[in-house]
């Protein structure tokens, strides 16, 4: 009896101090600096995170094959095919996509313009367009 006593105590103590540890952890953050941001704040982020357009790379082509998106936004293809293809800027207005069957490609584009690009493989038979304005 003794000793259950001892042990409700140890654990009673030990809850008692997780419970301490936990709102001293609420107390100890930098006071209401989430609180602070507005939605501007949060828009660049979401923007990043979120792609302004997804394009499907098939066998043979991107769908869709032109996209019109606002400057800083992101682009993201997704490789759904058979066979390899890339993703190639005839300008080099932007970095070109390694060759893959699978898999994704993303660019973010920072200044106004239409890139047109093509596949590494099928040139400009496998035509795409990108708008940014
Ligand atoms: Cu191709």
């Amino acid at each position: 009896m003794r000793k259950f006593g001892l042990g409700l105590g140890l654990v009673l103590a030990l809850g008692g101090w997780l419970l301490a540890g936990s709102w001293g952890c609420s107390d100890t953050q930098p006071s209401g600096e989430p609180a602070d941001m507005t939605v501007q704040d949060l828009r660049p982020i979401i923007r990043d995170l979120a792609p302004s357009a997804v394009i499907t790379v098939q066998d043979d082509y991107y769908s869709p094959q032109e996209v019109t998106i606002p400057v800083g936004g992101k682009v993201r293809w997704v490789f759904r095919a058979a066979s390899q293809h890339g993703v190639f800027p005839w300008d080099m207005g932007f970095p070109y996509s390694p060759t893959q069957a699978q898999g994704t490609f993303e660019n973010t584009f920072n200044q106004a313009g239409t890139f047109d690009y093509g596949c590494a493989i099928h040139g400009r038979g496998m035509p795409g367009r990108v708008i940014v304005k």
